[in-house]
């Protein structure tokens, strides 16, 4: 199988991050890009190659353009402000009910409140190399993309930082661009044919859903911890069906915690069988392995096992797929437990 992989990914490099209130050392971080890139380097069933460069257009094709600008300056712009800083995190969120009754919000180019429109949370401290390791993870995924609409019958991408957090006009949840997103919708406007995102990380995929909420010509489907107790707690419950057009396309099944191989297997089961139905051209994964039951940030029971089976499971799908990483945060498993996923799909 081919994997596409970058080292630019190691410039998104954070010292910290605030989460479950405290100020710790950051989950994401550039190891567990490198421990999975390890893994599969000493497997002799993956070839590991680098990304082309796709420029700006994919990207902006789903996201803000006014997010693409701002993620490209922020850092030095909060440098003039605030000189030497390391990890930029906001210390105001522009929230509406902060200008309730009162108009618009102010567009003012003062970068603090720059901050605290774009981004939604704590967890997601923008670095100094952040933007370029989120634009080599879009070219990572597109370029895996490419050699499966070239005839690959899959190919995996070590994007870091992940992406299914973010919606179109926002970035956080360790994410800056929606990789699965620019993907999906690449696919589908330039092959005019059906996709479907079948996102297996942990934690809900509340940005993917977002940009496709409305669509009928990508399906969006994920399975998660359930939102009653799981970040990002606001979306990811069973009654998020799509909306107009999108009505239909867009399943969420959540899950309880302990959730062992077994049970995520029968629940994987259902998803499968909604992405038969809908019969798309290609598959977009986004492959979290925080199932895992060692995860530090998460809940459920899956082994390593579970992964391989998962996989499994998809390829009986017959159809092609692009597998794209997202989370999982226990660094000493993160790499077999994508390896056992690859494996199941098919190397
Ligand atoms: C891509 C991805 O997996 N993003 C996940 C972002 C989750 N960030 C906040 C998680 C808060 C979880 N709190 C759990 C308590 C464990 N200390
Ligand atoms: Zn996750």
């Amino acid at each position: 199988m081919l994997v596409v992989a970058s080292d630019r990914h190691r410039n998104h490099s954070p010292l910290a991050e605030i989460e479950s209130s405290g100020l710790q050392p950051p989950f994401e971080h550039p190891g567990r890009a490198e421990a999975i890139r390890e893994t599969l380097a000493a497997d002799d069933s993956f070839e590991l190659v680098e990304p082309d460069e796709w420029g700006l257009g994919p990207i902006e094709a789903i996201h803000d353009p006014g997010l693409v600008t701002f993620l490209a300056r922020a850092w030095d712009d909060y440098q003039v402000e605030h000189p030497n800083t390391h990890d930029v995190v906001p210390d105001l969120f522009a929230m509406s009910g902060l200008m309730e009754g009162m108009g618009d919000f102010p567009r003012r180019s003062v970068i603090d409140l720059e901050l605290g429109r774009w981004c939604f949370e704590t967890t997601t401290p923008l670095t100094e190399g952040s933007y370029d390791a989120a634009r080599s993870a879009v070219d990572v995924a597109l370029t895996a993309t490419e050699a499966v609409l070239t005839g690959a019958r899959n190919a995996y991408a070590l994007c870091r930082p992940p992406g299914h957090h973010a919606p179109s006009g926002l970035y956080g949840g360790y994410c800056f661009f929606n990789n699965a997103a620019i993907t999906a919708h690449h696919v589908a406007s330039t092959t005019g044919s059906k996709v479907t995102v079948l996102d297996v990380d942990y934690h809900h995929g509340n940005g993917t859903q977002q940009i496709f909420y409305g669509r009928a010509d990508v399906q969006y489907v994920s399975l998660h911890g359930d939102p009653a107790r799981a970040y990002p707690y606001i979306t990811g419950f069973g009654s998020e069906i799509g909306a107009g057009r999108g009505r239909g396309a867009n399943l969420n099944i959540p899950l309880p915690v302990g959730a062992d191989d077994d049970a995520y297997l029968v629940s994987l089961g259902r998803a499968a069988d909604a992405i038969s139905a809908f019969a798309p051209s290609l598959i977009v994964v986004s492959l979290g392995v925080d199932a895992y039951y060692n995860d530090p940030i998460s809940d459920l029971g899956v082994t390593a096992d579970g992964f391989q089976r998962q996989g499994s499971l998809i390829s009986e799908l017959n159809t092609p797929a692009v597998v794209l990483q997202e989370g999982g945060y226990d660094v000493e498993a993160i790499g077999d437990n994508v390896r056992r996923w690859l494996v199941g799909l098919g190397t």
